[in-house]
């Protein structure tokens, strides 16, 4: 049981295009269902999506996914908890927007807005990625996103391009 300050809902956003990328998300979840203080409430479906633009050429697909935890970590200690993750699985980052075998993004953590150095919150990249967008619409349609509101109107302004759910997490 949870037992001191309240939780916070927060949401991660995970992403994994090397080293079998299913793989790597599902051996992800149970270690970010294991942090402390943290409760891992709901997974989205797992998404395949090309590269998004930005990214450095020649990468394979993407898989990527969302995730709703109940935590009374702090949103750096949840941040640093995350990193440790990714370096678990090896995080091979060669360049910025390289490939990589996982990568954990916090995406909003309750209704935070946070500006700093080496945590920003909701995630500056959140409203113009279909791949964050449509998994989070999945597991909570109705959340409000601090300083962006509706997720719906984000949704109707973002092309999902190729994006495709996998039915079986295959
Ligand atoms: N593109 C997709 N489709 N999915 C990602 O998770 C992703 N992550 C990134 C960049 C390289 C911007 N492109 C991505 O960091």
């Amino acid at each position: 049981m949870l037992t001191g300050p309240k939780p916070e809902a927060a949401f991660i956003g995970l992403g994994s295009n090397l080293e079998d990328p299913v793989r790597q998300l599902r051996q992800a979840l149970p270690e970010v269902a294991a942090l402390p203080q943290t409760y891992l409430v709901k997974v989205s479906s797992f998404y395949r999506s090309s590269p998004m633009e930005g990214s450095a050429p020649g990468q394979p697909d993407y898989i990527n996914a969302v995730a709703l935890l109940k935590t009374t970590l702090g949103a750096h200690e949840l941040l640093r908890a995350l990193m440790q993750i990714e370096q678990r699985h090896g995080r091979i980052r060669l360049k910025r927007w390289g490939p990589r075998t996982l990568d954990l993004d916090l995406l909003l953590y309750g209704q935070a807005r946070i500006d700093e150095a080496d945590l920003v919150v909701p995630h500056p990249g959140l409203h113009k990625r279909a791949f964050v967008l449509y998994p989070l619409y999945e597991i909570a349609p109705a959340i409000e996103i601090p300083g962006l509101g509706a997720l719906q109107p984000l949704l109707a302004a973002c092309d999902a391009g190729q994006l495709e759910k996998l039915s079986f997490e295959e």
